[in-house]
């Protein structure tokens, strides 16, 4: 009996899953185990071997239980514990860095410029990309033999073989949204338009696609002096600048009369913008009072109304105030996220040294 008592505990010490735990303990302590079989011997026994015996094997049986039992949860713990050893996870770890994306400059500077004139009282304006030559052209007072309207710097809609009809063309300004405004809600009115606008160019400083913000605002006493205000807290607010000189220069449009272009008072010294101080400047747009023939082929009467116009460049306007360095920026090359986020890895014009300074 001490043998059997040896042999099990042993094997149930070096026992090493639970599997192999039930195998001896059918082995040992099973209705066919071999203390089962030994019990079943006591019947051949004289009373006094039994008596010593049963017990003994009673104990052994016990034991052998006690110590399966001990095995198995030592097992358990044994695994628990490899578990605890590979399957943590550190929860104070920081988060994976995630890109995420941004306005894009264009839009965030169209928002802006949007925003500014709605404090004026003017409302956003939209139309097609793809308009007639009237609407384009001869509503503004642009002549047939302009060069703007030449095949070299706009882009013409194919007209099927045999269709005469004056071809579609990709818009080269906004003002067709203007002119389709006056027509559908006459006079007063006082609008912007901001969009995309098309010219076949393509160099340093011109792309066939760029964006354009003009303003419209016809009324019965609408004069440039209004015209001169409105520009003016457009620049203020726009540069953040408490104070800014502008410089009408006269100039020629088909579609105002009198026409200017105006310059903004800047310095520029060791390649930083700065918008409202020294004694350079800068042009940053054209403008001028709605030509009599342009109200005219828009359905407003010029006897009872007039008004001024202006037209402003927007991916210039983004690059000032941004520091962006090459229109290309826009279209091809992730440095914009950068700069838009007020690095400057290149020395290049930037409003008040940077946003980052
Ligand atoms: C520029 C600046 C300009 C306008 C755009 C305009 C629109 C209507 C009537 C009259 Cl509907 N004018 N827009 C006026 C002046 C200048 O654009 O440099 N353009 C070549």
């Amino acid at each position: 009996m001490d043998d059997l008592r040896t042999k099990y505990l042993d094997l149930i010490k070096t026992a090493t899953d639970e599997a192999a735990l039930e195998e001896l303990r059918v082995q040992a302590v099973g209705k066919k185990g071999e203390i089962s079989l030994q019990m079943r011997s006591l019947g051949k026994m004289t009373p006094e071997e039994r008596q010593v015996a049963g017990p003994a094997l009673n104990a052994l049986k016990d034991e052998i239980n006690a110590a399966l039992a001990a095995k198995k949860a030592a097992l358990a713990d044994a695994a628990l514990d490899a578990r605890l050893a590979t399957e943590w996870l550190d929860v104070t770890l920081p988060a994976r860095p995630q890109r995420s994306g941004s306005i894009h400059p264009i839009s965030q500077v169209t928002e802006e410029v949007s925003a500014i004139f709605a404090d004026m009282g003017f409302a956003v304006a939209e139309g097609p990309q793809i308009d007639s030559d009237w609407y384009v052209f001869d509503a503004l007072n642009i002549p047939s033999h302009h060069p703007a309207r030449a095949e070299m710097d706009t882009f013409y809609m194919n007209r099927a073989e045999g269709d005469d009809r004056p071809p579609h063309i990709l818009r080269t300004h906004t003002s067709p949204v203007q002119i389709r405004s006056m027509e559908a809600q006459g006079a007063p009115i006082r609008i912007i338009a901001p969009g995309r606008v098309y010219r076949a160019d393509y160099d340093q400083t011109h792309t066939p696609m760029f964006h354009q913000v003009e303003g419209l605002c016809i009324g019965k006493d609408v004069s440039m002096a209004n015209l001169k205000w409105c520009l003016e807290e457009f620049v203020k607010a726009f540069f953040e600048v408490d104070h800014v000189e502008l410089r009408f220069r006269a100039s020629h449009f088909p579609f105002t009369e009198p026409s200017a272009e105006v310059d903004i008072q800047c310095s520029w010294e060791n390649g930083v913008l700065k918008v409202g101080e020294g004694d350079d400047w800068m042009e940053i747009l054209g403008s001028g009072m709605v030509h009599p023939k342009v109200l005219e082929n828009a359905g407003v009467d010029p006897k009872e109304y007039q008004g001024f116009a202006f037209g402003i460049g927007i991916d210039r306007l983004a690059m000032l105030k941004y520091g962006i360095p090459d229109l290309r920026a826009f279209f091809d090359s992730d440095l914009r996220w950068l700069k838009h986020y007020g690095f400057t890895p290149l020395d290049v014009p930037t409003l008040h040294g940077g946003l980052s300074k």
